[in-house]
């Protein structure tokens, strides 16, 4: 398909001149943008916070701008500062220590980012949550994160399995609380802690936020974070997100993601802008409304979310006054070319991809504010970023040729460990390069162009879901003997995850027992985990190594030529 080319956006940005940075570009250059480059001493909450707090320019400026349908607050880097030294007093006292790891399950709220930035100032691991667990995917990552503290909230923590988790030691509950005296009230406790920190310094490589993700096989990793990553969430907030002094940006993205960290904390705070968190269920009108009260400039999203705005029409948007927006970007999966032609109509502004991964900490693909958008192109690298489309075994392709997505490894973001799995972590890296698992060509101009997945990570509404996951909890009901699930292609969640099964004896198919399996996936992991599809086979298929081939089921399910079979069980 040929598209033409949408031209540069007009005016000032931030990287003006991309191809000649990219040429001439070193790391080094961003160092002297923080204090650690002349003390040696570092952590990212005092750059993106406390810095902005000594500033007497700075200090008074909203740093947090929260909202949800019941509650509004702002907080200034001055108060964000107070606050999240408080929650590290009380951390202190409670005993966590630097390289602790204390995760938070919790919807967002100002609460959280203030106990998200306490425990990096007292150098402990930050493993923030999706709300919408459940017990089962609560367990897995608190015992392998072995955490030693849980910030949470009365509502949730009856699915947070305290019996089984040996290594948990304090529950902190925000926003009430439980019978009990096992618990560490929030509100409680800030009130009697101190606003004045020791702050821990640390080195660059110690470690700040472990995000899960998942994989094709076995439980979801543990993707380990270091606070030199603030060197590149810096410079991408700069040269992609265009971050400037008087800017007001929303990320949509909830920091159970890494979007919502990278993107939704460090990139705007290290960069001292304003910064609308906006809580509660997605509907286009409280969007809509989001952006206009706020008067957004910087938008930050998803697909997912810009096909139901576009699929919502454009009356809905015309009741809105957009004017403010100034530069809109998306990540998470594939950008239509349809939804890149719909902004330029709805906002008569460019939707600007971008690529990058759990792994990798950061952007490293981007359409660029100073470079023609190709619809349907994730752009091209950003400075100090080499990528490259290479084979199986780390060979460079050429222009044209499909192959695996990969970047050289050392850039400043990139995960620096899997929590516990060395061989899982080393897995990734093949001759020097780090390999995505995404397959991509790059064109004759630099653009990289998204192919798909090449092992079976589900992307459904923007989210990774591994099957095993899926599959594991499915076999866990007593009805279900084996199961198979793939990502079906849907219009507007991108994949929809449809599970093949085969029954036990003594079970037959039924409507209620089909809603009944996928009530037992949503209940035990999360309400995008659940299959919006069920389909019961006879049997399902499988390598002689015992594998489930579910590259078969997918071509089944897609009419698709089923191709090699060979290792296909009789
Ligand atoms: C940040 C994030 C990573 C996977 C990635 C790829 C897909 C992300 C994309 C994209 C096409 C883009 N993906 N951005 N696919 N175009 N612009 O999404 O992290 O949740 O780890 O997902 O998402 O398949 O490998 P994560």
């Amino acid at each position: 398909m040929h598209m033409k080319p949408i031209a540069a956006r007009e005016g000032n940005h931030n990287l003006k001149d991309y191809e000649q940075v990219y040429k001439n570009f070193d790391w080094k250059e961003i160092n002297n943008q923080f204090s650690w480059d002349t003390t040696g001493k570092v952590n990212i909450a005092y750059e993106a916070v406390d810095r902005h707090a000594e500033d007497p320019n700075k200090k008074d400026k909203v740093a947090l701008l929260y909202s949800s349908p019941d509650r509004e607050e702002s907080l200034t880097f001055a108060q964000l500062k107070e606050k999240s030294n408080q929650f590290a007093n009380v951390l202190k006292k409670h005993n966590v220590e630097k390289g602790d790891r204390v995760f938070l399950f919790m919807p967002r709220s100002p609460e959280f980012y203030m106990s998200f930035l306490g425990i990096l100032k007292v150098g402990a691991i930050a493993g923030p949550l999706f709300e919408a667990f459940m017990e089962q995917a609560v367990h897995d990552r608190l015992e392998d994160s072995e955490a030693k503290m849980l910030v949470t909230t009365p509502e949730l923590l009856d699915r947070v399995p305290q019996d089984k988790l040996p290594h948990l030691k304090q529950i902190v509950l925000v926003g009430g609380m439980r019978e009990g005296n096992q618990y560490i009230d929030f509100e409680q406790e800030m009130k009697q802690a101190s606003d004045e920190l020791e702050i821990e310094w640390v080195d660059l490589e110690d470690g700040m936020v472990i995000h899960y993700t998942s994989g094709s096989t076995g439980k979801p990793k543990g993707v380990y974070h270091v606070h030199n990553a603030m060197i590149q969430q810096y410079a991408t907030g700069r040269w992609v997100l265009d971050l400037k002094e008087d800017d007001v940006y929303w990320c949509t993205a909830d920091p159970g993601w890494v979007t919502g960290t990278s993107y939704g904390i460090f990139a705007p705070w290290l960069n001292g802008v304003t910064n609308v968190i906006r809580g509660g269920r997605f509907t286009p009108e409280d969007w809509y409304g989001t952006l206009e009260k706020y008067k957004v400039t910087v938008w930050y999203s998803a697909p997912t979310a810009f096909r139901k705005l576009l699929s919502a029409g454009s009356e809905v948007a015309n009741k809105f006054d957009l004017s403010s927006l100034r530069h809109i970007l998306s990540v998470g999966e594939p950008l239509n070319p349809e939804v890149v032609h719909w902004g330029l109509e709805a906002f008569d502004k460019r939707i600007h991809d971008n690529w990058w991964m759990t792994e990798t900490g950061a952007q490293l693909i981007s359409n660029f504010p100073s470079l023609p958008i190709k619809p349907g192109s994730m752009g091209k690298p950003i400075p100090g970023v080499e990528a490259a489309i290479v084979d199986n075994e780390g060979n460079v392709l050429p222009p044209k040729q499909m192959g695996n997505l990969a970047i050289k490894k050392g850039w400043p973001s990139m995960m620096r460990q899997i929590w516990k799995r060395p061989e899982k972590y080393e897995s990734y890296f093949i001759n020097g390069w780090y390999v995505s698992g995404d397959s991509a060509y790059m064109d004759e101009d630099g653009y990289f162009w998204f192919q798909g997945r090449l092992d079976d990570v589900i992307n459904t509404s923007g989210e990774r879901v591994g099957p095993f996951e899926v599959e594991s909890k499915l076999i866990e009901h007593p009805a279900v003997a084996e199961a198979g699930v793939i990502g079906k292609p849907d219009p507007e969640r991108g994949e929809i995850i449809k599970a093949f099964i085969t029954l036990r004896e003594g079970y037959s198919q039924s409507d209620e027992l089909l809603e009944e399996i996928r009530l037992f996936v949503k209940k035990g992991l999360s309400a995008h985990a659940a299959p919006r599809e069920i389909e019961i086979k006879d049997t399902i298929p499988k390598t002689r190594s015992g594998k489930i081939m579910r590259r078969l089921l997918k071509s089944w399910e897609l009419g698709l030529p089923t191709g090699d079979t060979s290792t296909l069980e009789e």
